[in-house]
């Protein structure tokens, strides 16, 4: 009597198990980890923003990428499941454009257009001018 009673919530146990390690399964699969950072990449004209935006959002994992010419920053929401913001910024890096720890090779970074040779023109400072206004170049 009592074993078969054991018996049939042992059965009923192994059924709930199951049921657990199909869920875990699931919602591994759907699991991605979306966060949204900030880096600072280096970077001069609109076609800098433009190339910087391509290759990031041209990433995996990359779900949205916006660069500020004046804060000399990138935001990057991308799934860190997927990718990792380092991996991201090499990228930009490889085409020209220091980002985040990574500096752009010289030979690519010299072979931009002169618009965009940001490490040459330093009037794009980081602080001070909030509007990049105010310069004064004596001339
Ligand atoms: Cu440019």
């Amino acid at each position: 009597m009592y074993f078969c009673k054991r018996k049939s919530i042992d059965t009923n146990d192994m059924k709930k198990l199951l049921f657990l390690a199909a869920m875990l399964l699931m919602a591994g699969m759907a699991n991605a980890k979306v966060v949204e950072k900030t880096f600072t990449v280096r970077g001069h004209c609109g076609m800098c923003k433009n190339r910087i935006e391509t290759v990031a959002t041209g990433s995996e994992g990359v779900q949205e990428a916006a660069y500020d010419l004046q804060a000399q920053s990138l935001r990057l929401v991308y799934d860190t499941k997927v990718t990792s913001a380092n991996k991201v910024l090499k990228r930009i890096a490889a085409i020209g454009y220091d980002a985040g720890r990574f500096k752009a090779p010289k030979e690519v970074y010299e072979a931009l257009e002169p618009c965009c040779h940001y490490r040459e023109i330093e009037g794009v400072n980081d602080h001070d001018h909030g509007h990049g206004e105010g310069h004064h170049h004596a001339e």
